[in-house]
């Protein structure tokens, strides 16, 4: 452990940097493409104005954040590895320090369920969780009563944006491409890679129907992933609850904040209260590229993985540049690393 941290709710350093994430208010701007992968981020961080130079903050837990600007607009790159765990510490923690409003874009990879070739791409309007029930007994299913997994109902994106990237991958894609791009589809985020995707392993997983169970029973279903449904919930359950309506700041806490930073970081002056306030509004969508074929077992070439990943990473920085947010609704740029020098 190398800084100090003072509360267990929610742990921050006396610099206001947060546990898992490492970063501070003024280190993530209100515009964010969030990726699994940290040669993702660098790819789409690939794009960024050269000035201000882009920050880049690796921390202890492996979340990747670059940020800079886009043709002059804030916008941040993080990468959060795999589940909806990582997904969770994400949103909350850069939530926590970023005033104003925050739109979210999910650019991942997924397996097809429907006839459609790797390479297409998914933008899922709603999202349901696929979650492994662990009350079921799977040493001796005959005897239980309970569903091996559970469904979730639909969440849905944000309408606006999901127009706005959908016309972005639209515009972006190579003339010559013959990638689909599909967009009034429903993704499912599992919580496992394995069973709760219906894949076959050696453990008893109780899932060899469960792929046609999911077809049979959600509407519009295209893809399975692991993100995107947990990203679409807490977009659509922000500043919703009375308990979120408090005044108090988050508390300062104590754990191990130990990110490595290219350069020393600016200085701060937002003030905590300002920071995540209800008031606000989180707009969340996604990207997602088929790598794999659940039909035809087709997988995606690295060579189409990196074709894809530089179209697809530059429309999604197109479509959160589009998006209008009033000045008053922004992070203040004083003392940020976008600042302009
Ligand atoms: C599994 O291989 C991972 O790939 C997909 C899944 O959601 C899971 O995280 O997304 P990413 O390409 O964003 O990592």
């Amino acid at each position: 452990m190398k800084d100090l941290l003072t509360d267990a709710n929610f742990p921050r350093t006396a610099d206001l940097r947060v546990y898992h994430l490492g970063l501070r208010p003024g280190e993530v701007a209100n515009r964010i493409v969030t990726v699994g992968s940290p040669s993702r981020a660098q790819m789409i961080a690939s794009f960024l104005d050269e000035r201000p130079k882009p920050f880049q903050l690796q921390s202890e837990r492996g979340f990747l954040t670059i940020t800079g600007r886009y043709q002059g607009t804030p916008i941040s790159v993080i990468s959060i590895g795999m589940g909806s765990p990582n997904m969770d510490f994400f949103v909350r923690e850069a939530r926590e320090c970023l005033s104003g409003d925050m739109y979210i874009v999910r650019l991942g990879s997924c397996g097809c369920l429907i006839d459609a070739p790797v390479g297409t791409v998914v933008v899922p309007k709603a999202c349901v969780a696929v979650v492994r029930n662990v009350d079921f007994d799977y040493a001796d299913p005959t005897n239980c009563d309970e569903p091996a997994y559970r469904i979730s109902k639909p969440v849905f994106g944000d309408s606006e944006l999901h127009l706005q990237v959908t016309k972005a991958l639209e515009e972006a894609r190579p003339k010559d491409s013959s990638n689909m791009i599909l967009s009034d589809v429903v993704n499912a985020s599992a919580d496992s890679f394995y069973s709760s995707q219906g894949r076959q392993t050696s453990f008893p997983d109780a899932n060899e129907n469960l792929i046609q169970h999911l077809l049979d029973t959600v509407k519009d279903l295209a893809t399975l992933e692991m993100e995107t449904h947990h990203l679409y919930h807490l977009a659509a359950c922000w500043g919703r609850s009375s308990t979120a309506q408090t005044t108090q700041p988050p508390p300062l806490a104590t754990g191990p904040v130990n990110p490595s930073t290219e350069d020393t970081p600016a200085s701060q002056s937002t003030p905590i209260a300002q920071l995540a306030r209800p008031d606000t509004s989180i707009k969340a969508s996604a990207a997602q590229m088929v790598f794999a074929s659940r039909t035809s077992r087709d997988f995606i070439t690295p060579e189409q993985v990196k074709e894809m990943e530089h179209w697809t990473g530059k429309a999604i920085l197109d479509a959160l540049k589009c998006m209008n947010i009033p000045s008053e609704r922004h992070h203040p740029e004083q003392g940020s690393v976008w600042e302009r020098q």
